[in-house]
């Protein structure tokens, strides 16, 4: 009986050592390896007069899971800001550095953490183009 207890000790160790190496390996996965793909705003993709928080509404993002963003090139971009740059509409940095990405086809794989994106054109952003996610 001790000598089972002990056995599942250790074997829940090794498990949690396990998810934590995933987790490493997660967050430095290029997009493609990690977690679920989720498609911003489904099948609008992201652009002015969808609801966002609507979107997010029963989603559960982990980290490694992977955003992507797709839109029209010639209308739209996706900056991934601070929380002031997400509640103010400006593309200002996070951390130190706001990544504007622009090919229309984008994924994001998300680290831990709350993280705000918002397109950059003047007027989008206030007409909906926003995103505050939480990473678990
Ligand atoms: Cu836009």
């Amino acid at each position: 009986m001790e000598g089972r207890g002990r056995g599942s000790a250790s074997g829940a160790f090794v498990a949690v050592a396990a998810l934590l190496c995933a987790a490493v390996l997660l967050e430095a996965a290029p997009a493609a390896e990690a977690g679920t793909t989720y498609w911003v705003g489904d099948a609008a993709g992201w652009t002015r007069n969808v609801d966002y928080s609507r979107w997010l509404a029963g989603k559960t993002f982990l980290a490694g899971d992977v955003l992507v963003f797709k839109y029209d090139t010639r209308f739209h971009d996706v900056a991934w800001v601070s929380k002031g740059g997400y509640r103010n509409c400006v593309v200002s940095p996070k951390g130190g550095r706001a990544p504007v990405f622009r090919t229309g086809y984008d994924s994001v794989t998300l680290p831990r953490g709350t993280h705000y994106f918002i397109c950059g054109v003047p007027g989008h952003c206030g007409a909906g183009m926003k995103l505050a996610v939480t990473v678990y």
